[in-house]
């Protein structure tokens, strides 16, 4: 047993589209345990360091203006495996192209009309997750 902590934020799409709660729904399903969650505007700074490694990628500047263009909920959850688990459950970044079954092949919408929109972040390795949850917890 490996329990791990990660970070998953509903993205300001899913805030918009009523969406946490389902999300939430297939994070509880799996057995993972809630430890905190809030609901915030994150500022740009938050952003810029949540993001750091895109610095400089064409998408940076639209993402981060995306990631403030509405509320976002944190979600610090725990679990055997749980960063790995929970980008499966994510699916894969595009959502045009993520795989049945996970909430952004379900629920995401097709890239081709909403660029940079796919619901969720989670961290994605544990130097990761212990650095975003110390940033937005
Ligand atoms: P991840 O969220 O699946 O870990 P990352 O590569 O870390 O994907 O990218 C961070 C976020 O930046 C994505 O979730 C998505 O919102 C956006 N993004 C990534 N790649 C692209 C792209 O090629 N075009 C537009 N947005 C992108
Ligand atoms: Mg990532």
């Amino acid at each position: 047993m490996a329990v791990e902590e990660t970070l998953v934020l509903v993205k300001p799409d899913g805030v918009a589209r009523g969406l946490t709660g389902e999300i939430l729904r297939r994070i509880e399903a799996k057995g993972y345990s809630l430890v905190d969650i809030k609901l915030l505007e994150p500022s740009r700074e938050l952003l810029a360091a949540h993001y750091e490694e895109h610095f400089g990628k064409p998408f940076y500047e639209p993402l981060v203006e995306f990631m403030e263009s509405g509320p976002v909920v944190a979600i610090r959850i725990a679990g055997n495996r749980v960063i790995e688990g929970f980008r499966a459950l994510a699916g894969t970044t595009d959502p045009t192209t993520a795989a049945p079954g996970t909430i952004r092949g379900d629920l995401g919408r097709d890239w081709g009309l909403k660029v940079q929109q796919n619901l969720v972040h989670g961290s994605d390795s544990p130097e990761s997750a212990a650095r975003e949850l110390a940033l937005w917890f």
